[in-house]
Protein backbone atom coordinates (compact mmCIF):
# COMPACT_ATOMS: atom_id res chain seq x y z
CA UNK A 1 0.00 0.00 0.00
CA UNK A 2 1.31 3.79 -0.90
CA UNK A 3 1.63 5.89 2.15
CA UNK A 4 1.57 9.66 2.49
CA UNK A 5 4.88 10.14 3.27
CA UNK A 6 3.92 12.33 6.45
CA UNK A 7 5.29 12.48 9.56
CA UNK A 8 2.66 11.46 12.52
CA UNK A 9 2.31 15.55 13.30
CA UNK A 10 1.84 16.12 9.20
CA UNK A 11 -1.13 13.40 9.49
CA UNK A 12 -2.34 14.81 12.92
CA UNK A 13 -2.56 18.50 11.06
CA UNK A 14 -3.93 16.94 7.70
CA UNK A 15 -6.84 15.11 10.17
CA UNK A 16 -7.75 18.38 11.90
CA UNK A 17 -8.22 20.41 8.07
CA UNK A 18 -10.19 17.57 6.51
CA UNK A 19 -12.11 16.78 10.36
CA UNK A 20 -11.70 13.18 9.32
CA UNK A 21 -11.63 10.96 12.83
CA UNK A 22 -8.08 9.61 13.32
CA UNK A 23 -8.37 6.26 12.83
CA UNK A 24 -7.16 3.60 16.01
CA UNK A 25 -6.10 0.04 14.50
CA UNK A 26 -6.65 -2.87 17.51
CA UNK A 27 -4.73 -5.94 17.05
CA UNK A 28 -5.79 -9.04 18.47
CA UNK A 29 -3.02 -11.99 18.40
CA UNK A 30 -3.35 -16.03 18.65
CA UNK A 31 -6.07 -17.62 20.40
CA UNK A 32 -8.18 -14.37 21.60
CA UNK A 33 -10.88 -15.00 19.47
CA UNK A 34 -11.58 -17.86 22.01
CA UNK A 35 -11.98 -14.97 24.98
CA UNK A 36 -15.40 -15.65 27.12
CA UNK A 37 -15.49 -19.23 25.89
CA UNK A 38 -12.73 -21.26 27.04
CA UNK A 39 -10.42 -19.91 31.16
CA UNK A 40 -12.33 -17.64 31.88
CA UNK A 41 -11.02 -17.90 35.18
CA UNK A 42 -7.85 -16.09 33.79
CA UNK A 43 -9.04 -14.26 30.73
CA UNK A 44 -12.84 -13.25 32.15
CA UNK A 45 -16.16 -13.74 30.36
CA UNK A 46 -16.22 -10.67 27.90
CA UNK A 47 -16.19 -12.50 24.40
CA UNK A 48 -13.96 -11.10 21.78
CA UNK A 49 -17.25 -9.39 19.88
CA UNK A 50 -17.90 -7.72 22.87
CA UNK A 51 -15.02 -5.68 23.44
CA UNK A 52 -14.74 -4.59 19.76
CA UNK A 53 -18.29 -3.37 19.82
CA UNK A 54 -17.29 -1.54 23.39
CA UNK A 55 -13.91 -0.41 20.94
CA UNK A 56 -16.00 1.08 19.07
CA UNK A 57 -18.47 2.56 21.21
CA UNK A 58 -16.26 4.13 22.98
CA UNK A 59 -14.19 5.42 19.62
CA UNK A 60 -17.44 6.94 18.37
CA UNK A 61 -17.43 9.18 22.20
CA UNK A 62 -13.78 10.05 21.73
CA UNK A 63 -14.57 11.21 18.07
CA UNK A 64 -12.41 8.16 16.58
CA UNK A 65 -12.46 5.59 13.87
CA UNK A 66 -11.38 2.41 15.53
CA UNK A 67 -10.71 -1.05 13.13
CA UNK A 68 -9.93 -4.06 14.54
CA UNK A 69 -8.18 -7.41 13.62
CA UNK A 70 -7.77 -10.75 15.32
CA UNK A 71 -5.94 -13.48 13.89
CA UNK A 72 -3.51 -16.32 15.13
CA UNK A 73 -1.43 -16.15 12.42
CA UNK A 74 2.27 -14.44 13.27
CA UNK A 75 2.11 -13.27 9.11
CA UNK A 76 -0.91 -12.25 8.77
CA UNK A 77 -0.75 -9.83 11.57
CA UNK A 78 2.82 -8.69 10.62
CA UNK A 79 0.74 -7.88 6.92
CA UNK A 80 -1.77 -6.30 8.60
CA UNK A 81 0.60 -3.78 10.91
CA UNK A 82 2.56 -3.02 7.62
CA UNK A 83 -0.81 -2.03 5.93
CA UNK A 84 -2.03 0.50 8.81
CA UNK A 85 1.30 2.80 7.92
CA UNK A 86 -0.17 5.57 6.54
CA UNK A 87 -3.82 5.04 7.64
CA UNK A 88 -3.93 4.49 11.21
CA UNK A 89 -2.10 6.81 13.92
CA UNK A 90 -1.87 4.68 16.68
CA UNK A 91 -1.56 1.03 16.94
CA UNK A 92 -3.06 -0.83 19.95
CA UNK A 93 -2.22 -4.62 20.10
CA UNK A 94 -2.07 -7.62 21.85
CA UNK A 95 -0.12 -9.89 20.09
CA UNK A 96 -1.05 -12.64 22.59
CA UNK A 97 1.22 -15.34 23.22
CA UNK A 98 3.20 -13.81 19.98
CA UNK A 99 4.21 -10.87 22.72
CA UNK A 100 6.76 -13.25 24.30
CA UNK A 101 8.52 -14.67 21.11
CA UNK A 102 8.07 -12.69 17.93
CA UNK A 103 10.90 -10.28 16.52
CA UNK A 104 8.66 -9.93 13.55
CA UNK A 105 5.69 -8.41 14.98
CA UNK A 106 8.34 -5.79 16.57
CA UNK A 107 9.98 -5.03 13.34
CA UNK A 108 7.18 -4.32 11.89
CA UNK A 109 6.10 -2.05 14.48
CA UNK A 110 9.36 -0.39 14.43
CA UNK A 111 8.74 -0.36 10.39
CA UNK A 112 5.28 1.30 10.71
CA UNK A 113 6.44 3.59 12.76
CA UNK A 114 2.72 3.98 14.83
CA UNK A 115 2.73 5.12 18.04
CA UNK A 116 1.59 1.84 19.91
CA UNK A 117 0.09 0.65 22.92
CA UNK A 118 0.48 -2.60 24.18
CA UNK A 119 -2.43 -4.31 26.29
CA UNK A 120 -2.51 -7.79 28.25
CA UNK A 121 -5.88 -8.66 30.01
CA UNK A 122 -3.77 -10.40 32.42
CA UNK A 123 -0.89 -9.30 34.56
CA UNK A 124 1.69 -10.95 32.69
CA UNK A 125 4.32 -10.82 35.75
CA UNK A 126 1.97 -12.61 38.13
CA UNK A 127 2.32 -15.70 36.10
CA UNK A 128 5.01 -18.00 34.71
CA UNK A 129 8.82 -16.74 34.19
CA UNK A 130 8.20 -16.96 30.52
CA UNK A 131 5.17 -14.06 30.26
CA UNK A 132 7.76 -11.84 31.56
CA UNK A 133 9.42 -11.06 28.59
CA UNK A 134 7.68 -8.92 25.76
CA UNK A 135 9.51 -8.66 22.65
CA UNK A 136 7.79 -5.01 22.03
CA UNK A 137 7.85 -3.15 25.52
CA UNK A 138 10.91 -1.28 24.35
CA UNK A 139 9.63 0.25 21.70
CA UNK A 140 5.60 1.14 22.85
CA UNK A 141 4.36 3.99 24.18
CA UNK A 142 3.06 2.18 26.85
CA UNK A 143 1.97 -0.99 28.02
CA UNK A 144 -1.45 -1.87 30.16
CA UNK A 145 -1.86 -5.02 32.06
CA UNK A 146 -3.91 -6.84 34.44
CA UNK A 147 -7.19 -5.08 34.06
CA UNK A 148 -8.89 -7.77 31.51
CA UNK A 149 -11.14 -6.00 28.77
CA UNK A 150 -11.14 -2.91 30.74
CA UNK A 151 -7.36 -2.31 29.40
CA UNK A 152 -8.48 -2.15 25.41
CA UNK A 153 -11.04 0.55 26.63
CA UNK A 154 -7.82 2.22 28.88
CA UNK A 155 -5.54 1.43 26.13
CA UNK A 156 -8.13 3.74 23.39
CA UNK A 157 -8.18 6.48 25.82
CA UNK A 158 -4.13 6.78 25.91
CA UNK A 159 -4.34 6.59 21.97
CA UNK A 160 -7.15 9.55 22.21
CA UNK A 161 -4.31 11.46 24.32
CA UNK A 162 -1.56 10.53 22.19
CA UNK A 163 -3.16 11.99 19.06
CA UNK A 164 -4.30 15.13 20.53
CA UNK A 165 -0.70 15.60 21.72
CA UNK A 166 0.36 15.60 18.58
CA UNK A 167 -2.57 18.01 17.58
CA UNK A 168 -0.97 20.67 19.73
CA UNK A 169 2.85 19.71 18.16
CA UNK A 170 1.41 20.66 15.08
CA UNK A 171 -0.02 23.73 15.58
CA UNK A 172 2.78 24.82 17.93
O1 LIG B 1 -2.98 -11.56 29.23
C1 LIG B 1 -2.97 -11.46 28.00
O2 LIG B 1 -3.68 -10.69 27.36
C2 LIG B 1 -2.06 -12.39 27.19
O3 LIG B 1 -1.54 -11.62 26.09
C3 LIG B 1 -2.93 -13.51 26.70
C4 LIG B 1 -2.17 -14.59 25.95
C5 LIG B 1 -0.95 -15.06 26.76
O4 LIG B 1 -0.19 -15.97 26.00
C6 LIG B 1 -0.08 -13.90 27.18
O5 LIG B 1 0.97 -14.41 27.97
C7 LIG B 1 -0.88 -12.89 27.98
C8 LIG B 1 -3.06 -15.80 25.65
C9 LIG B 1 -4.32 -15.48 24.94
C10 LIG B 1 -5.14 -16.72 24.86
O6 LIG B 1 -6.49 -16.38 25.00
C11 LIG B 1 -7.37 -17.36 25.35
C12 LIG B 1 -8.65 -16.94 25.60
C13 LIG B 1 -9.57 -17.86 25.99
C14 LIG B 1 -9.22 -19.19 26.10
C15 LIG B 1 -7.95 -19.60 25.85
C16 LIG B 1 -7.01 -18.67 25.46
Amino acid sequence: MATTGKTGAQEAAADNASQAPATVLVIHGPNLNLLGQREPEIYGRTRLADIDRSLKQLGRELGLKVETFQSNSEGAIVDRIQRARGSARVLVINPAAYTHTSVAIRDAITACELPTVEVHLSNVYAREPFRHHSTIAGIVVGRIMGFGAEGYLLALRAAKRLIEAEHAAAEA
